[in-house]
């Protein structure tokens, strides 16, 4: 089993739009602050989305969330938007907590767009100590997509674009996780892990070339 979470409010968009083209192994997770009406508070609470239900299953809240999906001891999927609060720091934690008890977490991270202003360092900076937890991450520049799409796309089809995208990074990135060569997948990706818009960029063309034979095995 592979777990799929999406954190904050672009991960559970994100994630929800992607359950469709999920393989059956995969259980879809949304992990976010949701508004508790009668108590007037905010609380993070974990859903469990079920292909074909329409309405999330309430699983649990706060700390009792973190140990649900870090207890069924599953590699770990988090999709997330970089930049403000719950998703940047919520994946942070998740990712920290299961990189200390030896579960693979792969992340694929939106990034905001520049015009943001603020949320674009607080990005920048949550890659770097992500980095010291993932086991691979995966960045889609939101501007890039809007420089691809062009300035009159539609923000909610460029979104959709983008959740087809990540998609298919993540099937690659699952084919090696599946056949046990995540060890391969860290040494095609370099020191830093990192691979942008579903694409590696690497000096050494025999390097790209074993990574794209290999997630298409
Ligand atoms: N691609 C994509 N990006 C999004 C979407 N929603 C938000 N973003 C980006 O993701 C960043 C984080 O936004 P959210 O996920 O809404 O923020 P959050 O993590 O829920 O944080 P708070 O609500 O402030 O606690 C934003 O700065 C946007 O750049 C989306 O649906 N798709
Ligand atoms: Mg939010």
């Amino acid at each position: 089993m592979s777990i799929l979470v999406g954190i904050g409010g672009c991960g559970r968009n994100t994630a929800e739009k992607m359950l469709a083209r999920l393989p059956s192994e995969f259980d879809l997770y949304t992990f976010d602050q949701i508004i508790d009406i009668p108590r007037g508070i905010s609380v993070l609470q974990l859903f469990q989305n079920l292909k074909g239900v329409s309405e999330p299953k309430m699983l649990c809240a706060e700390q009792a969330a973190y140990d649900y999906l870090l207890g069924m001891d599953s590699p770990l999927y988090i999709v997330v938007g970089f930049g403000r609060s719950t998703g940047t720091n919520v994946s942070l934690t998740l990712a920290k907590e299961a990189h200390a008890r030896g579960i693979p977490v792969y992340c694929f991270v939106m990034t905001p767009f520049a015009f943001e202003g603020r949320e674009n360092e607080i990005a920048k900076a949550a890659l770097i100590r992500l980095g010291l937890y993932a086991t691979a991450i995966l960045t889609f520049s939101n501007d890039l997509l809007m420089d691809v799409l062009g300035s009159s796309a539609k923000l909610g089809a460029a979104f959709s674009t983008q959740c087809v995208w990540v998609t298919r990074a993540l099937l690659a990135i699952h084919a090696y996780q599946e056949r046990g060569e995540a060890a391969l997948l860290t040494e095609h990706l370099g020191p830093n892990r990192r691979i942008e818009m579903g694409v590696v960029f690497t000096t050494t063309p025999s390097s790209a070339c074993a990574f794209l034979n290999a997630a298409h095995k």
